[in-house]
């Protein structure tokens, strides 16, 4: 089996919600990512799903803590899906995945666009779950695509552009942990980017998209720890999600 057919297996099974193998702090502006009511006017005020997003580094724990933080929630009743960006079980996400695994070589702004148009082609599905009352927690979204094009060097402004439109998160967590210390986990896998330097340069630019509705978890403490917070905060989430429309990302 190809690296490229696990993973896309692994992003299938992670998107259907299934048991994924195991992928075994707060406040910050506004502007940066506000949300607008969406223009169908679709309203859904009875009990749609949330849109709950996990970003950080790589090795910061994100995708642990998603699948803990989904099996909590299922077994608490909720309907609810794990989800990941890049979803590498599509056409573009295998070109990302290729991308990332070094066996291709594309421009930066390029790839820049693969990895919004694989946010893109699953819009739709995403908003057709959440209205029908699935909550999705998502690990990666809009903010890693914007974070490490950015730390390429590439104008922030243009990487934000292709965003706009999306479906706007109810609850960003970050996950906060030093580039040092995410790279004393076990190393980094050998995909691109998995480099301290330039985890470092990706840190700062998730830092300066940071708005008052992110919540920032310190992903440095133990791994029960975080858990925790991150199950109050979901769950106080899709309480509030109820009523409150869909809106779209308005960078
Ligand atoms: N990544 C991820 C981007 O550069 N842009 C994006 O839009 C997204 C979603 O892909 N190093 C990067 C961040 C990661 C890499 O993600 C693969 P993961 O979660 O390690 O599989
Ligand atoms: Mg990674």
């Amino acid at each position: 089996m190809t690296t490229l057919t696990r993973l896309a297996g692994r992003a299938a099974l992670w998107s259907r919600g299934g048991k994924a193998s195991s992928p075994s702090s707060l406040g910050l502006s506004r502007r940066a990512f506000q949300a607008v009511r969406m223009e169908n006017g679709s309203s859904n005020s009875s009990g749609r799903g949330a849109l709950v997003v996990l970003e950080g580094l790589d090795r910061s724990g994100k995708s642990s803590q998603c699948a803990r933080l989904l099996s909590f929630l299922q077994g608490k009743g909720h309907r609810a899906e794990g989800w990941r960006f890049p979803d590498r079980g599509t056409s573009v996400g295998q070109m990302i995945s290729a991308y990332l695994a070094n066996e291709s070589q594309l421009d930066d702004r390029t790839i820049h666009l693969l990895f919004s148009a694989n946010r893109w082609e699953k819009r739709g599905l995403m908003e057709s779950k959440l209205l029908s009352g699935t909550t999705l927690v998502v690990d990666r979204y809009s903010y890693s695509g914007v974070a490490f094009s950015a730390a390429k060097g590439l104008d922030i402004e243009w990487c934000k552009a292709p965003e706009v439109g999306l479906l706007a998160p109810d609850l960003v967590i970050y996950l906060d942990v030093q580039p040092e210390k995410a790279a004393e986990r076990g190393g980094y896998g050998g995909e691109r980017y998995e480099r301290i330097e330039f985890q470092q340069k990706v840190a700062e630019h998730y830092h300066s998209l940071r708005d008052p509705t992110w919540k920032v978890v310190d992903g440095s403490l133990p791994m029960e720890t975080v858990e925790d917070q991150l199950r109050e905060l979901a769950t106080d989430c899709i309480q509030e999600c109820n009523g409150k429309p869909l809106t779209n990302l308005a960078w």
